[in-house]
């Protein structure tokens, strides 16, 4: 494992990038605005999934050569890799996915995950996808947070096991028909779903024949911090939204932190960090041991937010009066 952890435990810095029909919300829905997480706002406002579907897809229109932005932006500010979110928990696959029409291909007419993986190889950045386990769009996945509640539909009538097919066929989709792939970033598992409620064993099993290499961060269980490596704690580590004290003895880590305290893009928060900030937290992290995986939420049509662009740039200046980039 020592080989395979190489590259990441070399690479210190990466961008995450979460980006899918939120994104086109922009923090706001039928009028009332939402500053923080708003990749969640289908489940803060409430709203059903079809009704979400509808008012969303139509607004979520990438501008051509987003991706390549993406590439270049990342580059520059010394990130080795991108992590980006291939379908988030509204459950929209930016893939080419036959398993569904909600999906970029669909809505769009263009492979974005295609696009954007194209871009990132093109800029020698290593690949990363985020994949939610939940799903608030899917009739059978399980309810979480309330989600998906259409109808009011109870748990229990649900065919969980037909949406854990669904959801591996679409992972499959992924892992299978992009090039190589470098870390998949799981996302999220709870005290009462997680593992093989995911259908854990068999996810692993396939994402490794098709990637052996591939790094994997531990929210396909749900973390027991028994400071070792099990299948179920994955290789890594994932503090969110914070920077342990000492860092994880025995164990690889990555922080993934916002710039302004939401994941999405919202055009209502201004809460900005500054680059002196995130450049300390990069050397407290890098200091311990870890990676920093620093977020961007672009907006529907794929443009960064000029801010965040700024940061990185600060952090790029830094890092290669540095020798870092
Ligand atoms: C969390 C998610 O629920 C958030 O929306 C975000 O993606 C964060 C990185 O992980 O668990």
């Amino acid at each position: 494992r020592d080989a395979r952890m190489r590259w990441f435990r070399d690479a210190h810095f990466g961008m995450f990038v979460h980006w899918g029909l939120y994104s086109a919300a922009a923090g706001e829905w039928n009028g009332k605005d939402y500053e923080g997480c708003v990749e969640w706002i289908q489940n803060m406002a409430n709203v059903p999934a079809a009704v979400y579907e509808k008012q969303l897809t139509p607004l979520f229109r990438p501008k051509p050569g987003f991706a390549r932005e993406w590439a270049k932006t990342a580059k520059e500010a010394g990130c080795r890799y991108v992590i980006f979110t291939t379908r988030h928990h509204e459950g929209f696959a930016l893939h080419d996915s036959k398993t569904t029409t909600f999906d970029g291909k669909d809505v769009t007419g263009r492979d974005l995950m295609r696009e954007i993986v194209n871009a990132l190889h093109e800029q020698g950045l290593r690949v990363g996808v985020y994949f939610s386990l939940l799903d608030w769009h899917h009739p059978d996945a399980y309810v979480e947070h309330g989600m998906p509640t259409p109808g009011g539909v109870k748990n229990d009538t649900r065919n969980n096991a037909n949406y854990v097919a669904y959801m591996h066929q679409q992972a499959e989709e992924i892992f299978s028909n992009y090039g190589p792939i470098d870390v998949v970033w799981w996302d999220y598992s709870s005290q009462e779903i997680q593992g093989e409620k995911w259908g854990a064993n068999a996810l692993v099993d396939m994402v490794k024949k098709h990637h052996p290499n591939i790094i994997m961060n531990n929210r396909l269980y749900h973390f027991d911090d028994n400071s070792d490596y099990t299948r179920a704690n994955g290789d890594l580590v994932t503090p969110e939204q914070f920077i342990p004290e000492t860092g994880y003895k025995n164990m690889d880590w990555e922080s993934c932190m916002t710039m302004n305290g939401t994941w999405g893009y919202s055009k209502n928060n201004q809460r900005w960090h500054t680059d002196k900030e995130l450049v300390q937290n990069l050397v407290d992290i890098v200091s311990k041991g870890g990676n920093y995986l620093l977020n961007v939420g672009p907006m529907g049509d794929g443009t960064i937010p000029a801010k965040s662009i700024e940061l990185m740039q600060g952090i790029g200046g830094w890092m290669k009066m540095n020798g870092e980039a």
